[in-house]
């Protein structure tokens, strides 16, 4: 195994890579965990290949900032079983539902009575691999990694495209209640609603948090999926367990924003996302 200084690590390393990245190491990284096959075998891939610029550009950024593993230069046999974020320890597998893919990890955080802050929860935000080289390779498939980050449309890219995107978020904080989740729901997604949609849009927020049921209980551990599903149907599951499915569009859009759009809660995490699907897009 290779110790590498990056914020997550990969929890199953299939067949560890000998240590070969003395220039990497030594680089300023914030956070120190192990990192194994999957990115090794990446860092050494775009290491040794001079012809491709992307992955040469895109490997600088990569470490010079924190990130994912840049999937797209990844085969599927070395892309770990999942992601450990290290702010929280929580685990995310790398892909869902057999085609969407992990493309950046993120916190929210919630300040309590203006006093301190406390993490609500970890969350993974995934797309589809195909939808995303279907809709998206042929317009931006061909554009560089500087090009992509200055495309002022790429930036809105998975909020605006009807691309299957799944936003996995894992509670860290042991004392949530349905209460407080409505009204937390209501402040963060209500503002959006209006700067989306206008005036009136009370309906669509109740037909959404009518969906929390008192008795439901969402203690430390538990998972809860918004997948935004084809024709933007915005789908509810906890613990795997459908909760509902609403159709709207601004729905989808108000909910994607908290994660992906121009103030979300993680800002590592969208730029994660960026970079992650600009990798993909050029496989
Ligand atoms: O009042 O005890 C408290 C703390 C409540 C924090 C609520 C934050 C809720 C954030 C939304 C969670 C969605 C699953
Ligand atoms: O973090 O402010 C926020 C909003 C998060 C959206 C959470 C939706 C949670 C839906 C599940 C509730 C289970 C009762």
């Amino acid at each position: 195994m290779v110790s590498f200084r990056f914020p997550f690590s990969f929890s199953q390393p299939p067949n560890p890579t000998p240590a070969t990245h003395s220039s990497a190491t030594s680089r300023p990284f914030t956070a120190a965990v192990t990192l194994a096959a999957g990115a090794a075998a990446f860092a050494a891939v775009a290491h040794t290949n001079p012809t491709n610029p992307f992955l040469q550009n895109a490997l600088n950024f990569f470490l010079a900032d924190r990130s994912l593993p840049l999937w797209g230069s990844l085969s599927l046999n070395d892309t770990p079983a999942s992601v450990v974020d290290s702010k929280t320890g929580v685990s995310f597998p790398s892909v869902l539902d057999g085609t969407r893919r992990l493309l950046g990890i993120g916190l929210r955080r919630k300040r309590l009575l203006g006093l301190k802050n406390i993490d609500v929860y970890a969350y993974g935000i995934y797309a589809d691999d195909i939808d995303v080289k279907k809709l998206l390779g042929k317009k931006y498939g061909k554009l560089s990694l500087s090009e992509l980050q200055e495309n002022k449309e790429y930036n809105d890219v998975l909020l605006e495209t009807d691309i299957g995107v799944t936003v996995r978020l894992q509670i860290v904080y042991g004392k949530l209640s349905i209460g407080s989740v409505r009204s937390a729901f209501e402040e963060s997604v209500g503002t959006r609603l209006q700067k989306f949609g206008g005036s009136d849009n009370q309906e669509l927020l109740q037909r959404f948090t009518s969906q929390f049921k008192d008795e439901i209980k969402i203690p430390r551990g538990s998972i809860i999926d918004l997948s935004r599903e084809p024709g933007y149907v915005l789908r509810t599951t906890i613990d795997g367990n459908d909760v509902g499915s609403i159709q709207s569009k601004l729905l989808c859009k108000s909910i994607l924003d908290l994660y992906i759009g121009e103030e979300p809660f993680d800002k590592q995490a969208k730029e994660d996302v960026k970079l992650n699907l600009a990798s993909i897009l050029q496989e």
